[in-house]
């Protein structure tokens, strides 16, 4: 795997300045998580320095390219910001050669999230809502809540990202309101929440 300097080079030329600032923000905080959780910390470094590869790629073509690659077509009735990040994991594949399935997936879940995340999935999501860049109202409540429930932090982001949509009249991607249903719903006993 390469390291960190490495995928900051073939990440940059893809992003605005401060867009890679971002992404500088979500990688560091994105290792922090890991640590604190216990996720791989390398795949969640790698997932989160190239979570916004696609970021910047024309709508027309990443619409195109939902097509082309069979992703989910209801992805076309929502909002195009959703399309850079599962169009992102098949770029990070294609162009720079990372096979790893869990990197490709917490680049391809990070913003509407899926049930059963794993450890690296919710580490990169959440610390692309918190990096210390974000200026998100409500932000600082899931900054605190992040220090001691990695669930908690996520299901407040939700809230906060949902309401910010609907503010605007705009429609919530299903798979945002599974990822809180999946977060909020009661477990039993021993149960634990994520694919692993
Ligand atoms: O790419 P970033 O700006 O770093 O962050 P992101 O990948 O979480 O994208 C967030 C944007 O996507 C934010 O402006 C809200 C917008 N968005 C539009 N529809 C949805 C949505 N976000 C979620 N989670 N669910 C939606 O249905
Ligand atoms: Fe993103
Ligand atoms: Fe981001």
């Amino acid at each position: 795997m390469m390291n960190r300097e490495e995928a900051y080079k073939l990440v940059k030329p893809h992003l605005t300045e401060h867009r890679y600032e971002h992404t500088i923000g979500v990688t560091n905080t994105a290792v922090e998580l890991a640590e604190k959780y216990g996720a791989d910390v390398r795949k969640t470094e790698t997932a989160a320095i190239f979570h916004d590869y696609a970021k910047f790629r024309p709508k027309d073509e990443m619409r195109q390219m939902v097509v082309d690659f069979g992703l989910p077509k209801d992805l076309l009735d929502y909002s195009t910001e959703l399309l850079h990040a599962p169009v992102g994991a098949i770029l990070v594949k294609k162009e720079i050669g990372i096979k790893d399935g869990e990197i490709l997936d917490a680049i391809h879940y990070h913003t509407s999230g899926r049930p059963n995340m794993t450890l690296i999935e919710k580490c990169v999501f959440l610390a692309d809502y918190i990096e210390p860049g974000r200026k998100f109202p409500g932000v600082e409540e899931v900054r605190e809540l992040a220090t001691v429930d990695l669930d908690q932090a996520i299901v407040q982001s939700i809230k906060n990202t949902v309401n910010f949509l609907m503010k605007k009249n705009q429609p919530v991607y299903p798979a945002t309101f599974e990822t809180y249903n999946d977060l909020v719903r009661p477990r039993e006993k021993g149960e634990t929440n994520g694919r692993k």
